[in-house]
């Protein structure tokens, strides 16, 4: 999978080379093709933005340097995402269905944004990653690219992605490691037991418990079954601790 990433600020993506998304481009999975929009500039000082018609604060991305850009890269199966406060939210299920898409070409405004002529001419969607505002789109974009590469095949080897949070619609459930007795704590008595049958039913459970208590928004979307329906009745009569 292509992410071809416009952006003022190519520098920034410099991260994308560390941890397993820099392990998944030296194994090929993916390749993050970070373009300078600066450079499609034809202006003798590399003008990339002026100010806003109508006046006002800041100023504008101008059209023809990023769509000189967007031509430097696009192609018949290329997708434009444009990361803005405006676009649809962010989810699992829509990274999931990001991942299939072969070339994506990810739009990253800086200042006041982008002359909205270009935006209607090539942007297929636009994507939010929550309600609050950033300096650009480039931290956006990272987000996008880091979570729509997990789905990649070969991206993740040891974890499966379907026992982890979201995936099913639930957050995960809690997880320990050596050593048994932290601070006078002891690792659950079930994870110790061997017991595969239990631990995994414990897990479901703690999995349950962890979204009523941290997250109840995510059961509204979420089809119960009716050994859990009994769990959270229980859940409900507890007194909550914190
Ligand atoms: C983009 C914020 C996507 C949230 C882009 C300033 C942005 C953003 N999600 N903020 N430029």
């Amino acid at each position: 999978m292509q992410f071809n990433v416009l952006t003022l600020f190519p520098e920034m993506f410099e991260i994308c080379k560390s941890s397993i998304l820099g392990k998944a481009q030296e194994k090929k999975l993916i390749d993050i093709n970070v373009i300078n929009i600066r450079d499609f500039s034809e202006n003798k000082h590399k003008k990339v933005d002026d100010t806003p018609y109508g006046g006002g604060a800041g100023m504008v991305m101008m059209p023809d340097v990023v769509y000189r850009a967007y031509q430097s890269v696009q192609t018949e199966n290329s997708k434009v995402i444009y990361m803005s406060p405006k676009g649809k939210p962010l989810n699992q299920t829509k990274v999931e269905e990001l991942s299939k898409e072969q070339n994506l070409i990810v739009l990253c405004g800086h200042y006041e944004g982008i002359d909205e002529r270009v935006l209607d001419k090539i942007v297929d969607e636009e994507i939010s990653i929550g309600d609050y505002v950033l300096t650009g789109g480039e931290l956006p974009a990272m987000v996008l690219i880091d979570s729509v590469s997990r789905y990649v095949e070969g991206v993740l080897t040891d974890t499966s992605i379907q026992e982890e949070s979201f995936s099913k619609g639930l957050l995960e459930y809690p997880q320990y490691t050596r050593p048994e007795i932290f601070e006078g704590v002891k690792v659950p008595e079930v994870l110790l037991s061997g017991h595969h049958e239990n631990i995994e039913k414990w897990r479901k459970e703690k999995s349950l418990e962890t979204t009523y208590k941290k997250r109840p928004d995510l059961l509204e979307n979420y089809k119960l079954s009716n050994h859990e329906k009994e769990i959270l009745e229980k859940l409900k009569n507890e007194v909550p601790s914190k």
